[in-house]
């Protein structure tokens, strides 16, 4: 049962693809209050969702804000990240249902933080779509919500295999060495990312020549090695006499402009910048067909940075900012003046200030940024997405954002933006993925070892073994921090190893995966999900379903032999040494301790389910899906439903491309 309630004068943000009929009804559950809605948390109660977030799958016990921010510190007092998404489902003893709040501007969800058993919704402006969804389980208020925003963004085949990026590798020779470190050492690729340094002084849609003078050349000697290269685009444009995307931009206003109407400079990458309007159809038309440049080149995928919008600084802030520290100049810096001048530079990105002071044209309507401010990379995202549909027609490329909004899901995944080489951030990477799953996110995955930071060997092969079950799957690390590619550890045949297991697993991931996409179903879902009256298995966080049949426990913690691992039911745990079954043994119900090694990946099948392995290969195009080996944990015999397809093809459907599998 779907509810929708309009109140006041909403904009338009398309994320519903699917509008109900207006209820005349009063909205249930929720008490509305002056600023927005409250709701009596009862102990038992969980709340899922909230998308892209710091802390649990259990949202209950911190305050978080819809902002979209280029915050690099994922710290557990964060409150916002770089996506919006305004869902989230109360699941109780009594009750069950799910509340989807559709405005693009700043909203606030107090899930027991000021009060501990209360539930607050803050809005910051009057006008907005509430949805309330009623159903019996969480599992299935997730399926109506997605019937509602529509269908899940399809990535090609290949996209499943193992990627490998670097802020930056900075030359075509670079590049080259990337690809014959895993090559040469027989470890798993099929991407190789390019950061901002590709381009020609951090213009979207170049290529500097000096550093890349035979890209063409490159893109297709990759290819022959069943590699993809995936270049960045970021959210600003660099103001440039000559350079063709600013002149294009001014001449037709295409550009967010200021409130007396000239064009909004911010500083990013490049330093003086426009944002393209995309809010504006006719700017997001023309920037989006811009990808052109790039797939002409042999390009088939690409990720799309910085598009909170991230501002490092407007000029009108540097001034004022440059002004008042003229004032500090005489002063003796003291225990009050000193943070006070500290802060003040420190205020000179992301200011909110400056989010109020440039306006997009939306809807032929002038709206103030900070209106429509967690629109942005959903739209310039879109823009992309839409033209690929003419440029690149009924073939998938390969896309995801760093921000989003819920309806960004049917045109891109998400990667989950600048985590550090820490192992609390290595649970995050789990927790996070069925809370993006909820919002129609299933293409995603956070920066494997770390991104921020000095990863170590253990590091990256534990955090290896989860990813290999995250459908995005990419090892990238900051400028400045030490290298983690696969090949540069002392246990590179460990790496290589898990490595290879994700190639024997690819069935069963893509599978999985497409069978989730276009069934509006969950690729990771939580315990509580399957378990829901098994007390303990609802309140473990720190192990997951992913696809029907397996449950994973992944290790997190540094110099652990290995790990308790809580089974709400008879499991078959099978240990994988690299990619080797190594064990094979049936557990109880209950808690286990079981040792599990760096090079090892422990995986649990549950009763009735199979797990089909392919024998692995190099890349995916090298995958043989005919001669799968079946485990499984079926005394009484199973099915499994394989789905397959080309891969590449825009149109899937289940129709026609399962297989059922039998033991
Ligand atoms: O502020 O392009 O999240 O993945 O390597 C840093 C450089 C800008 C942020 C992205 C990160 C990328 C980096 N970018």
């Amino acid at each position: 049962m779907i509810k929708r309630f309009v109140v006041g004068n909403p904009l338009e943000t398309e994320a519903i693809l699917n509008k109900v009929q207006m209820s005349e009804e009063k909205i249930p559950y929720l008490s509305v209050t002056q600023q927005g809605f409250s709701y009596k948390l009862e102990p038992e109660d969980i709340v899922y969702g909230l998308g892209e977030n710091v802390r649990g799958i259990n949202k209950r016990g911190w305050i978080y804000e819809s902002n979209c921010t280029d915050n690099p510190f994922h710290q557990e007092d964060t409150r916002s990240l770089y996506g919006a998404h305004n869902f989230l489902i109360v699941c109780g003893k009594e009750r069950c249902f799910g509340v989807f709040l559709d405005t693009p501007a700043n909203v606030t969800f107090d899930i027991g933080y000021t009060h501990f058993d209360e539930m607050k919704i803050t809005l910051t402006q009057p006008d907005y779509e509430l949805y309330v969804l009623e159903c019996e389980t969480p599992e299935e208020i997730v399926g109506e919500f997605r019937s509602l925003i529509g269908p899940s963004y399809l990535p090609p085949k290949w996209a499943f295999g193992f990627g490998q990026c670097r802020w930056s590798y900075f030359t075509a020779q670079e590049v080259r060495e990337v690809a014959r470190g895993h090559r040469e050492n027989h470890i798993p690729i099929d991407m190789i990312y390019l950061d901002i340094d590709y381009m020609e002084r951090y213009k979207d849609f170049t290529i500097d020549r000096e550093t890349f003078p035979d890209f063409e050349e490159l893109v297709e000697e990759m290819r022959q090695q069943g590699i993809r290269l995936v270049p960045i685009i970021d959210g600003g444009v660099k103001v440039e006499k000559g350079y063709d995307i600013y002149e294009e931009g001014v001449v037709n206003n295409y550009f967010c402009k200021d409130a007396e109407g000239n064009d909004f400079v911010v500083g990013v990458w490049p330093g003086k910048c426009h944002f393209p309007d995309m809010l504006n159809e006719k700017a997001r038309r023309w920037f989006g067909r811009k990808y052109q440049f790039l797939l002409e080149k042999g390009i088939e995928g690409f990720w799309n940075d910085m598009n909170e919008p991230a501002i490092f600084y407007s000029e009108n802030r540097l001034k004022k900012i440059f002004e008042q520290l003229e004032t500090y100049k005489s002063t003796n810096l003291d225990v009050n003046t000193f943070f006070q001048f500290q802060d003040l530079v420190r205020s000179v990105a992301n200011n909110p200030e400056d989010y109020r002071s440039f306006y997009h044209n939306f809807r032929g309507k002038k709206i103030c940024h900070d209106k429509v401010h967690n629109l942005f990379g959903y739209y310039m995202t879109r823009s992309a997405s839409e033209a690929f549909e003419e440029l690149a027609p009924g073939k998938r490329i390969l896309m995801f954002s760093r921000s989003s909004y819920i309806g960004m899901h049917r045109y891109s995944g998400v990667w989950m933006g600048d985590n550090r080489s820490w192992w609390s951030h290595l649970l995050m990477n789990l927790k996070m993925l069925p809370s993006l799953n909820m919002c129609g996110f299933l293409y995603t995955g956070a920066d494997i070892g770390g991104f921020g930071s000095d990863a170590t060997e253990d590091l990256v092969l534990r955090w290896l073994a989860l990813g290999i079950f995250m459908p995005l799957m990419r090892n990238h690390s900051a400028n400045g921090t030490r290298r983690q590619e696969a090949y540069l550890w002392d246990n590179m045949a460990a790496a290589r190893g898990i490595i290879g297991l994700r190639y024997r697993l690819l069935p069963y991931i893509y599978s999985e995966f497409m069978k989730a996409a276009l069934k509006n179903e969950m690729y990771g879902r939580p315990l509580g999900f399957e378990w829901p009256e098994d007390t303990i298995a609802v309140r473990t966080e720190d192990q997951m379903l992913i696809g029907e049949s397996i449950m994973i426990a992944p290790v997190y913690e540094q110099n652990a032999a290995g790990r308790v691992v809580y089974l709400p039911e008879e499991m078959k745990m099978l240990r994988f040494s690299g990619t080797e079954l190594a064990e094979e043994k049936v557990l109880e119900k209950g808690h286990h301790y079981l040792e599990i090694g760096l090079n090892e990946v422990v995986l649990f099948v549950k009763k009735g389910h199979i797990l089909p392995l392919a024998d692995g290969g190099e890349c995916v195009d090298q995958v043989d899906w005919e001669n799968l080996k079946l485990y499984h944990f079926a005394p009484q015999g199973a099915d499994y439903e394989l789905y397959d397809d080309d891969g590449v093809s825009a149109a899937a459907v289940l129709e026609g491309h399962i297989r059922l599998l039998k033991v």
